[in-house]
C-alpha cells in the first residue's frame, strides 16, 4: 500500500451545520463557495516569484496530508477552493489544511 494511504484513517466526513458554525469563525480571510461546498481564498504576492515559491510549499503540505487544493495562478495571485472530493464537500480535511496554509 502507498504510504500516503495508510496516513488516513477513515473516509472524511461533510461537516454539519453545527460544525461549520463552530470551525468557520477560526478561519475569517476564507469564503464559503456554497455552489462547490468548499471554502476559497485568494492570496496576492509581490511578483510571480514569491507566488508560485508559497504554491510549492502548499504542495508539501498537501501531499502530506494527502490532501489537494483546486486552485490555478496568474502571475501574483494565487486563487485557492478547499473542497473534499472523497466527501463531496466541506470536511474537517479542508479546515486543516487551511490553518496550515494560514500559517505559512
Ligand atoms: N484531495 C481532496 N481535496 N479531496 C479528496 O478527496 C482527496 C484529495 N482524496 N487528495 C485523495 C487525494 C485521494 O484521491 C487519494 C487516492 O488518497
Amino acid at each position: 500500500m502507498p504510504r500516503r494511504a495508510s496516513r488516513r484513517t477513515a473516509m472524511a466526513k461533510k461537516l454539519s451545520q453545527a460544525e461549520r458554525t463552530a470551525l468557520l469563525p477560526d478561519l475569517p480571510a476564507w469564503t464559503l463557495d456554497a455552489a462547490r461546498d468548499g471554502i476559497t481564498r485568494s492570496f496576492r504576492f509581490k511578483d510571480f516569484s514569491e507566488a508560485f515559491g508559497f504554491m510549492s510549499r502548499v504542495a508539501l503540505l498537501a501531499e502530506k496530508a494527502d490532501h489537494h487544493p483546486e486552485w490555478s495562478n496568474v502571475w501574483n495571485r494565487v486563487d485557492i477552493l478547499l473542497t473534499t472530493h472523497d466527501a463531496g464537500g466541506l470536511s474537517m480535511r479542508d479546515i486543516e489544511m487551511a490553518k496550515a496554509i494560514d500559517a505559512l
